[in-house]
């Protein structure tokens, strides 16, 4: 029995100097003194010697269970440091080498565009108004004296819902309804707010056309506001937006909300107006609707048109874009393609 403990004893420690990982560590442990392992069997059978060879026999078996023990918790601790320095060495990092660059995003050209108009306008005492992307045909249509089956109703082709009275407004001059009669306290307050957003149109396609962009509607309600300040106020925009230089030319033109209409061109700005691809051999670029608000509007919006006047100004960012960079497709906008984007 004690030669089988001797042997068991010389065993151990030699397949304990030999082990160099962790789990080799765990399967000796459960070899040696799991519950069936080699030495926790030899001191069970303490049992079964002769009473005399007892005592000789049980003190060795402790002997030998501490020697064991303790190399056992000798090896842990060298494992434990080889284990790290492996770790160490595997996953050094190379401080010196060029780290990846992360993608960041960046705004949106028509975004851009978008709070550059915010600016400026702001610059001039209009604040911002959100209204409502969906609408009632009542206030994208009617109230701005659209009649029902008028025909400058085909001036927008309309993306209507399946609820009767309910489409996606085809422009931002829905807004001035609201804005005048959440602004307005009944027709008793002068107003001055731009109204940007996104808008929809039943519309084919094209370069120049898409079936949503953005507007910035612009509006000023007050007791003596006339069409100089329509104009200067518009050739100050231009200053603003196109460069000190810009030269404004306002024609007359048609929309049922506002009388007198017209359209707004600025000199363009890529020639000098001497006439280029962009502008169509024109020499001009048309960067806005705009007209002093009709009194049919006024009264919707709660005021007196004897006492109230007001201009009102639908610009697209998208196509001032366009013409600012030189882009030659609308699509772009909207194609989510990054070698596009990546330019703004
Ligand atoms: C209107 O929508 C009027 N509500 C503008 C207005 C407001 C006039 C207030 C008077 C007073 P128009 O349909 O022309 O007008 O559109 C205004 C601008 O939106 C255009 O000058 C153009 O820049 C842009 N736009 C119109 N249709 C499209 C389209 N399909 N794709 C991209 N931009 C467009």
């Amino acid at each position: 029995m004690l030669e089988k403990l001797e042997s068991l004893y010389q065993e151990a420690l030699g397949a304990l100097d030999a082990i160099s990982g962790g789990d080799a560590l765990r399967d000796w442990e459960l070899k040696y003194f799991g519950k069936k392992g080699g030495v926790t069997e030899l001191v069970r059978s303490v049992g079964a010697l002769p009473k005399e060879e007892r005592a000789a026999f049980g003190k060795r078996a402790n002997e030998v269970k501490t020697a064991l023990e303790a190399a056992y918790a000798e090896r842990e601790k060298l494992v434990g440091a080889m284990e790290l320095a492996k770790d160490l060495e595997e996953g050094e990092v190379d401080v010196t080498l060029p780290g990846r660059p992360r993608a960041t995003g960046g705004l949106h050209p028509a975004t851009q565009t978008l709070r550059e108009y915010a600016r400026i306008w702001a610059k001039m005492g209009f604040q911002v108004y959100r209204s409502r992307e969906v609408e009632d045909d009542d206030t994208n249509f009617q109230l701005l004296n659209f009649p029902p089956h008028h025909p400058a109703r085909d001036m927008q082709d309309t993306f209507h819902t399946t609820k009767p009275n309910v489409l996606l407004r085809t422009h931002t001059s829905p807004g001035q309804i609201r804005a005048m009669r959440e602004l307005g306290e009944n027709g008793t307050k002068p107003i001055r707010v731009i109204l940007p957003g996104m808008v929809y149109r039943y519309e084919q396609i094209t370069a120049r056309s898409e079936v949503q962009f953005n507007q910035v509607e612009g509006l000023a309600i007050g007791r003596n506001i006339t069409m100089t300040d329509l104009k200067g106020t518009i050739a100050q925009f231009a200053r603003e937006f196109y460069g000190a230089d810009a030269a404004v030319r306002f024609r007359a033109s048609y929309f049922p909300f506002t009388e007198p209409s017209m359209e707004v061109d600025v000199e363009c700005f890529l020639c000098g107006g001497q006439g280029c691809r962009v502008c169509k051999y024109a020499g001009w670029l048309e960067i806005s609707g705009a007209g002093m608000v009709h009194p049919v509007v006024l009264e919707n919006g709660g005021y007196d048109p004897a006492v109230w006047s007001g201009f009102a100004f639908g610009m697209g960012p998208e196509r001032a874009t366009m013409l600012k960079h030189g882009i030659t497709d609308i699509r772009y906008f909207w194609g989510n393609d990054l070698r596009f984007l990546e330019q703004f």
